[in-house]
C-alpha cells in the first residue's frame, strides 16, 4: 500500500543529517513533521523536519512517485506527522544537493488546528501566544538550537565535575525551613504538617561535604518571585556545587572553568549545527576571557558615587547601576556587605578589603558572577562552626531551634567549605543571547503561569 496511517514495522533508516548526495539511488525512509508543503499541479514540494534538520521531498507527476502519494502529500498541512519511504536522488539545484522521491507515505496524524504562527517564523513577539502552542513553538529553529545547546552545556558541566572528582547528589525538595530568607517560599502541606518547596539545596549540600567533600547537584529550585521580569522564574534549574577545604576564591576559579567549558561546548554545538544547516543558525556564543575580572563591591559603590549616584554602602547593586558603570561580559562582584547575606555566609577576615570608614567593616567572603546586568551565580565561603552559625542566625532574628536538624550536624565537626549556585537558565541566556528567561526553559513557571 502506497499510503497508510500506522507505523507498523516501518522504521526510519536515516536522520536528515545522515543523508547526502553521494547516496544517489538509495532507498531511504525518513520520519518527522511537515515543515512546508507546496503543490503546483503536477509537482509537489515538501520538507520533512526531524531531530537533526530538513529533508526535501519532491513528488512529480509521471515520475517515480505514485499519483496517490503526490496527491495525499499535497493535501497535508504543516506540522502533520509523517513518514516517507522513497529513493534519494542527487539534485544539484537542491540546497543540500539531494532530494527524496517518495514511493510510500504514512500519515500518522493530521493537523486539526491552524497553528497561531508559521513553523519557520524567526521571531514571534507575543510569548503567551507561543506558550499556548509550546510543543510546536519548540520546533522553531531558534529554540531547537537553544535547547540542544542546553543539553550540550549540561553534558560539559557533568564532565567537568566528574573529571574534578565531584559526586552528583540529589537533596530533598520538600523541606521544613527557609535557607535563603523567608519571603520567597512556596508553602505546601506535607501530610498534616506545613512544609515548603526548597529554594536551594544549600544546607544539605553543605552537610554532604562532611562525607563526600566535593558534591554537585543539578535540580529545580523554587522561588515565589512576585515580580514579573525577563530573568525570574518560580521554578528554575540550579547547578549547585559545594566543596570542603576551599574558600570562595577557589570556587570562583571553578566557576570560571565551568563557564569556559560550557561556552566551548555551546560553540562546538553551533559549529556542527551550522555545517548541517548551511550556516543559518541565529545564535552566537560570546568569547570568555582567560581571566574573568573581579570587582569588589566597595569599589563599585565608590565608582557609582563618583558618577553622582545616590547608592550607599550596604545597598544592593541594581541592573541600572551596573549599566551606568558600563560593565559588560562576564565579571565577578566580590566581598559583599555581610548584613543582607544569608546566615551561612562567612564574614571576611579583618573586615573589608576596601578602604573606608567604620560602617564598611563587615563584609563577607561572597561573590556574584555577572554577565552584563544579569546575575548568573552567587556563592561564598561558609561558616563551619555551630556557635558562629547560631550567632549569625540570632543577629538576623531567626528561630535557631527550628534549624536544629541542620545545626546538629555541625556538632560532629564540619570542614571549612565553600560553594555556589549557578542558574542554568541564566547561564544559557548569557551563552545564547536569549533575552527572556522563559525561552531558556521548556515550560516556564512564573507569577502568572501554571500551565501548560
Ligand atoms: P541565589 O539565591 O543567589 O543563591 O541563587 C543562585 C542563582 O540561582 C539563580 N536564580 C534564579 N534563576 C531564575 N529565576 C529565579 N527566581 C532565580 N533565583 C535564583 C541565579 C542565582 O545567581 N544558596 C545560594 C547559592 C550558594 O551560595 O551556593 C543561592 O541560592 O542565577
Amino acid at each position: 500500500m502506497a499510503i497508510s496511517s500506522d507505523l507498523g514495522d516501518l522504521r526510519r533508516t536515516h536522520y536528515s543529517s545522515e543523508l547526502s548526495e553521494g547516496m544517489d539511488g538509495q532507498d531511504v525512509t525518513v520520519m518527522g513533521w511537515l515543515l512546508t508543503v507546496r503543490g503546483h499541479g503536477s509537482i509537489t514540494f515538501a520538507t520533512i523536519c526531524d531531530r537533526d534538520g530538513e529533508v526535501p521531498i519532491v513528488a512529480k507527476k509521471g515520475g517515480e512517485c505514485p499519483d496517490e502519494v503526490r496527491e495525499a502529500l499535497s493535501s497535508l498541512k504543516a506540522h502533520s506527522s509523517v513518514a516517507v519511504r522513497g529513493t534519494l536522488r542527487a539534485s544539484p539545484k537542491a540546497p543540500r544537493g539531494f532530494e527524496v522521491v517518495p514511493a510510500e507515505l504514512r500519515i500518522f496524524s493530521r493537523v486539526q488546528k491552524i497553528p497561531p504562527f508559521e513553523p519557520v517564523a524567526k521571531t514571534v513577539k507575543n510569548i503567551d501566544t507561543r506558550l499556548e502552542a509550546r510543543p510546536i513553538d519548540l520546533r522553531r529553529s531558534v529554540l531547537q538550537h537553544t535547547f540542544k545547546m542546553r543539553s550540550r552545556i549540561l553534558r560539559a558541566v557533568r564532565d567537568y565535575f566528574e573529571r574534578e572528582g565531584f559526586i552528583e547528589i540529589n537533596t530533598p525538595k520538600i523541606i521544613s525551613s527557609a535557607t535563603e530568607g523567608g519571603a520567597a517560599l512556596f508553602s505546601i502541606f506535607y501530610y498534616d504538617k506545613p512544609a515548603f518547596l526548597a529554594q536551594s539545596p544549600q544546607l544539605y549540600k553543605e552537610q554532604l561535604t562532611m562525607s563526600f567533600e566535593k558534591v554537585f547537584e543539578i535540580a529545580p529550585i523554587f522561588r515565589a518571585e512576585a515580580s514579573r521580569t525577563p530573568r525570574h522564574l518560580s521554578e528554575a534549574i540550579s547547578i549547585d556545587l559545594e566543596e570542603a577545604f576551599v574558600d570562595y576564591n577557589d570556587v570562583m576559579d571553578r566557576i570560571a572553568s565551568l563557564v569556559r567549558e560550557s561556552a566551548d561546548a555551546a560553540r562546538s554545538y553551533l559549529d556542527g549545527a551550522k555545517e548541517v544547516a548551511g550556516g543559518d543558525v541565529p545564535l552566537a556564543v560570546p568569547e570568555i576571557p582567560d581571566t574573568i575580572p573581579r570587582h569588589t563591591y566597595g569599589s563599585l559603590v565608590d565608582r557609582l558615587q563618583g558618577a553622582g549616584a545616590k547608592t550607599q554602602w550596604g545597598d544592593d547593586l541594581y541592573p541600572s547601576d551596573l549599566k551606568r558603570l558600563g560593565l559588560d561580559g562576564f565579571y565577578f562582584i566580590v566581598d559583599w556587605p555581610l548584613g543582607p547575606k544569608p546566615f551561612y555566609v562567612k564574614e571576611s577576615k579583618g573586615g573589608s578589603g576596601d578602604a573606608g570608614g567604620e560602617q564598611r567593616q563587615r563584609t563577607s567572603e561572597s561573590f556574584d558572577l555577572m554577565c552584563g546586568e544579569l546575575e548568573i551565580s552567587s556563592g561564598s565561603t561558609r561558616i563551619e562552626r555551630r556557635e558562629d552559625l547560631e550567632s549569625r542566625m540570632r543577629a538576623k532574628g531567626m528561630n535557631v531551634d527550628s534549624f536544629e536538624y541542620h545545626l546538629g550536624a555541625f556538632d560532629y565537626g564540619a570542614p571549612p567549605h565553600a560553594g555556589c549556585g549557578i542558574g542554568l537558565e541564566r547561564l544559557l541566556m548569557a551563552l545564547t543571547g536569549t533575552a527572556n528567561i522563559r525561552d531558556a526553559t521548556f515550560y516556564p513557571r512564573d507569577v502568572d503561569r501554571l500551565v501548560p
